[in-house]
């Protein structure tokens, strides 16, 4: 959709279709999210924390069924289910509108529907896009007001004639004359949708309230909408951390990172180097779009402007930065709360008190059985607030990206870091990347391994074989020692007690120290079957005491378990269909020959 004119006439059709009491436009203006703020918590949707230590936060509590994504009741309605591909739920736009118009018909009834124009980018950013999201939920509301850049600002460029994807939201539960609503409204299961429309440009999200379901400039649009777009106009989005990395000499590199949900990329964004000397700085946390600039390079913007993060296994110790950004302005989500009026959450780096309130509004003691906070339990909290933020995170064209690495969390196989042959290689890697299923995403699946390329698989908008195509295409917009070199790294290798055998975190600096030494060529390293790998030795371990053997171990191919592997790749390339690049089977082919010459 395109202009002022077309956005009143669809806000007007929602408010009639929804049948909601009033609409609000939002200005995303601080006095407009403390009064939204201040409703919810009179309302008893959102409590306070205490304001001398946590000024400005709330703790919200979801309904127990929605606590995560809903991979199974999202949709790509292409107007071919070829288009979507082997990866996506396909269904027929015509169809799926039908339900929808069935289901959004009423849906706002006795609510407040909000208009939230909103910008995904820097706001005087070229690469920036905009989106207007219709919610009768004012905790998306008060969410996009962090995560994005919502209100006059985005609404000017609308105003100006720009495009604009709207983007149609609603949790479907509309409250009858003198019905009592409930802290969380939301709709069953069977009657969530979160729906893409990749033709047209639109998004339809139907049911849930929560994070990637309901925010819905993240995944639907920064990702799934965006790659479409990318596709079509020949750059890349992506489920990317973006960081900046600062060596001793003073030398600066801007390193992309895609890891599937829950798998570090936070972490890595704001990672404190334990490595005398090293500095990071953060850009992003979850989304990187990456265009192609003059001089050739790969440039990254975050789309965002707040981080969504993962609340348990956050600590003074693991994320420093991230601990103090959450100190104020922020809302959690189904994290646990102690009597003081203070959040409390698994791997806190604090001993659980003796009684909390836990994320579903219950009593819990260290002694019950379930844990106090959700595994996905998040914080929403301003970028700007991160004592990492790098002085350039709005750089309108974004920052020349030297590294990409892709990872996931495996026990097994996989090596602690190993660096691609050249680029198709490392679109390969990316291609074959395998990860355990976390709690970011409702499934029966948690724990198992699946593959997600580059981390995208519940993200691409279209065709897989399509997409990895648009990742080989880069060496045809640039010479191929001006894109980034690709990196596989794997944090999460675990030694037969179950126990991780790398420190990670902060150490992780470690590895990004050897990666930048492979980029300026100033290290030798190993040859293998996989990839260039560093010897022990190659690493700076200065002040880790780690077991020599099992080190050894994570940075060994493992012939029989790779093996093992291209044959369940090999598998799995059959799945994407006949439209997988050949360039990738190539790969695999020459893998399979490297190792058995082992
Ligand atoms: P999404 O927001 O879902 O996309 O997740 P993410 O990729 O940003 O993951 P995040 O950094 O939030 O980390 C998820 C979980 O992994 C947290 O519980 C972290 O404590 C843990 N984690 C992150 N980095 C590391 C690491 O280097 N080693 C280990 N062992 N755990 C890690
Ligand atoms: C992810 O699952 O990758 C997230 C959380 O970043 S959500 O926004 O819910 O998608
Ligand atoms: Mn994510």
């Amino acid at each position: 959709m395109k202009g002022k004119d077309m956005l009143l006439k669809w806000v007007q059709e929602i408010g009639e279709l929804t049948q909601a009491d009033q609409v609000y436009w939002c200005n995303g203006s601080e006095k407009e999210l403390a009064e939204l703020t201040d409703m919810m918590v009179e309302k008893g949707i959102a409590q306070r924390l205490d304001e001398n230590v946590y000024p400005g936060c709330t703790l919200f509590r979801s309904d127990a069924s929605d606590v995560a994504r809903v991979e199974d009741r999202t949709f790509i309605a292409s107007l071919k289910e070829e288009d979507a591909g082997p990866t996506n739920n396909w269904i027929d736009p015509t169809v799926l509108k039908e339900t929808l118009n069935g289901l959004f018909n009423g849906s706002m009834k006795g609510r407040t529907l909000y208009v939230i124009p909103f910008c995904m980018g820097p706001v005087d950013s070229p690469y920036a896009k905009l989106g207007v999201e219709i919610t009768d939920s004012p905790y998306v509301v008060a969410n996009m007001a962090i995560m994005t850049r919502i209100g006059d600002v985005a609404l000017k460029r609308i105003e100006a004639g720009e495009e604009f994807v709207p983007c149609l939201h609603s949790v479907g539960a509309p409250l009858e004359e003198g019905e009592e609503d409930t802290p969380w409204p939301c709709a069953p299961m069977d009657k969530k949708y979160i729906a893409q429309f990749p033709e047209e440009r639109s998004i339809c999200s139907f049911g849930s309230g929560y994070g990637g379901n309901a925010l819905l400039g993240k995944k639907c649009f920064a990702l799934r909408i965006a790659s479409v777009i990318a596709r079509d106009e020949g750059w890349l989005a992506e489920h990317m951390l973006i960081l900046k990395l600062t060596n001793p000499q003073g030398k600066v590199y801007h390193v992309c990172g895609a890891f599937p949900s829950a798998c570090g990329k936070t972490n890595l964004a704001m990672l404190v180097p334990t490595i005398e000397g090293w500095k990071v700085e953060t850009v992003g946390d979850d989304i990187s779009w990456m265009h192609f600039g003059e001089d050739g390079r790969l440039y990254a913007i975050n789309p965002e402007s707040g981080f969504f993060g993962v609340a348990p296994g956050t600590s003074q110790g693991s994320n420093p930065s991230a601990m103090a950004t959450i100190q104020s302005n922020t809302i959690f989500t189904n994290t646990a709360l102690t009597d003081d009026n203070k959040v409390w959450w698994e791997g806190m780096g604090i001993k659980a008190p003796e009684h909390l309130i836990d994320w579903k509004g219950n009593d819990w003691t260290p002694q019950s059985k379930e844990k106090a906070a959700h595994a996905n339990a998040r914080f929403t909290t301003p970028a700007s607030q991160c004592p990492s933020i790098a002085p350039d995170w709005e750089a309108p064209l974004g920052v020349p990206i030297d590294a990409i690495l892709v990872g996931g969390r495996r026990a097994t196989t996989i090596p602690l870091v190993h660096e691609s042959f050249s680029w198709q290689h490392g679109i390969f890697l990316g291609s074959i990347m395998g990860s355990e299923v976390t709690a970011a995403v409702i499934s029966d699946k948690i724990g198992q391994v699946r593959r997600d390329p580059f981390a995208m698989l519940p993200f691409i908008g279209y065709h897989v074989a399509d997409y990895l195509q648009n990742w080989l295409d880069a060496t045809q917009k640039t010479e191929e020692d001006k894109l980034p070199k690709i990196f596989y790294v794997n944090w999460f290798r675990k030694n037969q007690e179950g126990d991780f055998i790398w420190p990670g975190f902060g150490d992780n600096s470690r590895v990004l120290k050897w990666i930048t030494q492979r980029i300026d060529g100033t290290i030798p390293a190993r040859k293998t079957a996989l990839g260039y790998m560093p010897a022990v030795e190659d690493l700076d371990l200065t002040g880790l005491e780690l077991d020599k053997k099992e080190l050894e171990e994570i940075l060994t191919v493992d012939k029989k378990l790779w093996l093992e592997e291209v044959k369940s790749i090999g598998e799995h390339f059959e799945g994407y269909g006949k439209k997988m690049p050949k360039e990738l089977y190539d790969e695999l082919e020459a893998l399979e020959k490297r190792l058995n010459e082992v």
